[in-house]
């Protein structure tokens, strides 16, 4: 069966309960819920992990090999200045589509470069927790040869 891990890095768990003007009123729980619903729809599964920790979330990346199909992270504020992220996703023969729930172009400098844009299959942006969904989307159907 396909599988879909979400990774969400550092504050994330902090949605829904501060920042709604940014973030909305959703919970990380939303998020993954979008997922593992549209994972469901196609016959798939999903897992998810959020860590506050960067060595952690490498360690996640690496240990999806083998076991996930595609991973759908909002790696944060580690999206702007993270290497060993970079170095992770490079390292797995897993794809994974970046997810930002806020459009990060609309903010600071800083939050308009990705560092880990170069080595993912794609980005969704300011588009609110519905991102989380159409990454799992773009994932499945790939995996489905649609599109
Ligand atoms: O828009 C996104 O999804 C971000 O990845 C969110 C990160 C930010 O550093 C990125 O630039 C864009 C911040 C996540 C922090 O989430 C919070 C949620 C509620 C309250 C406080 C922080």
């Amino acid at each position: 069966m396909t599988r879909l891990l979400v990774l969400n890095g550092p504050n994330l768990n902090l949605l829904g309960k501060r920042e709604p003007g940014i973030y909305g009123q959703g919970t990380l729980k939303d998020a993954v819920d979008l997922v593992k619903e549209t994972a469901e729809e196609h016959e798939a599964e999903a897992d998810a992990y959020q860590s506050n920790h960067e060595g952690d979330l490498v360690d996640a990346i690496q240990q999806a090999e083998g076991k996930y199909d595609g991973i759908i992270f909002n790696p944060a504020a580690y999206t702007h200045t993270s290497i060993a992220l970079r170095d992770a996703i490079s390292a797995v023969d897993v794809p994974v589509v970046e997810v930002h729930i806020s459009n990060v172009h609309q903010r600071e400098s800083f939050r308009q470069h990705s560092m880990l844009a170069p080595v993912c299959k794609g980005q969704v942006v300011g588009l609110g927790l519905i991102g989380y969904r159409l990454a799992a989307l773009a994932l499945l159907e790939s995996f489905e040869g649609r599109r």
